[in-house]
């Protein structure tokens, strides 16, 4: 009888020990609105000298530690210049990361307010090289080319901001763990030529990973992902444009890409060197 109660005495410590080192020092991001921002009190610390814009929308992702004295919180707004709803104001976008230490209240750590050119996109937390690193990606939508390629902006870690742009002809690229080993990739869509057209609604895919500092492109690790490619997407569409050449302006060409796109993603598929 003694031993079970000291070892069910055990076993509750054991559940309410947190021990306090950098890999469980952190609760799982959260995602936050506009409302719970303005709750906070964090919108003016994240605004700084653009105080005077009025936010039109917001997305935050909140890392709070166990002991919440300290929190961390990465800020995506967007927001009009001006007060009056009938002018046509501009509209911009400030990426903010703002910090609560203890007593004292939010202080922003790094802000960067973007230009009617671009559009803010959605904001998400990042496994990167570890679990210790917080991260968030936030993408921005730059729509100032003549081209209309879109570029996004990837803020990482609030101790080392770093930008990576990815020229995307869809809009925002995907953050997303495609092989399920917990840390994230992320997936550019890239437009195909023929000659100097790009061929509409026709993309290829590059996948890139963060290692050593940066994000590198790492096609030939992901054959599984390529192999889904070419089946749930390429042969689909040249099955579509073969049943309906007449849709299409350019058929042949159309048929000529896709053969080609499919042939890539085949060679990285069996473990071959990507075609240049
Ligand atoms: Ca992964």
């Amino acid at each position: 009888m003694t031993v079970w109660v000291l070892l069910t005495a055990l076993f509750i410590g054991t559940l309410g020990y947190q021990p306090h080192n950098e890999v469980q020092e952190f609760m799982a991001p959260k995602k936050i609105d506009l409302v719970e921002l303005e709750k906070l009190g964090v919108t003016q610390a994240a605004m700084g000298e653009n105080h005077r814009c009025e936010v039109v929308s917001a997305s935050g992702i909140l890392f709070q530690s166990v002991t919440r004295e300290s929190a961390i919180l990465f800020v995506l707004l967007r927001c009009r210049e001006g007060r009056d709803p009938s002018e046509e104001d501009e509209i911009s976008c400030i990426l903010s990361v703002v910090k609560r230490n203890g007593q004292e209240g939010w202080r922003s750590a790094y802000r960067e307010a973007y230009s009617e050119e671009y559009l803010a996109g959605s904001m998400q937390s990042i496994e990167v090289a570890n679990r210790r690193v917080q991260c968030v990606a936030a993408v921005l939508w730059y729509t100032g080319s003549t081209y209309a390629a879109t570029k996004n902006v990837i803020l990482v870690n609030a101790d080392r901001v770093q930008e990576w742009s990815f020229d995307t002809p869809r809009g925002p690229c995907r953050v997303d763990d495609i092989d399920g080993d917990g840390v994230d990739e992320i997936i550019v869509q890239v437009s195909v030529y023929e000659g100097n057209v790009p061929i509409p609604g026709i993309y290829w895919e590059d996948i890139y990973r963060y290692g050593d500092g940066t994000f590198k492109k790492r096609n030939e690790e992901y054959p599984q992902f390529y192999r889904t490619l070419i089946e749930s997407v390429y042969r689909q569409k040249l099955t579509e444009v073969n049943e309906n050449p007449q849709s299409y302006f350019g058929w042949q060409e159309t048929v000529d890409v896709l053969n080609k796109l499919i042939r890539s993603a085949e060679r990285i598929a069996e473990g071959k060197k990507p075609l240049q």
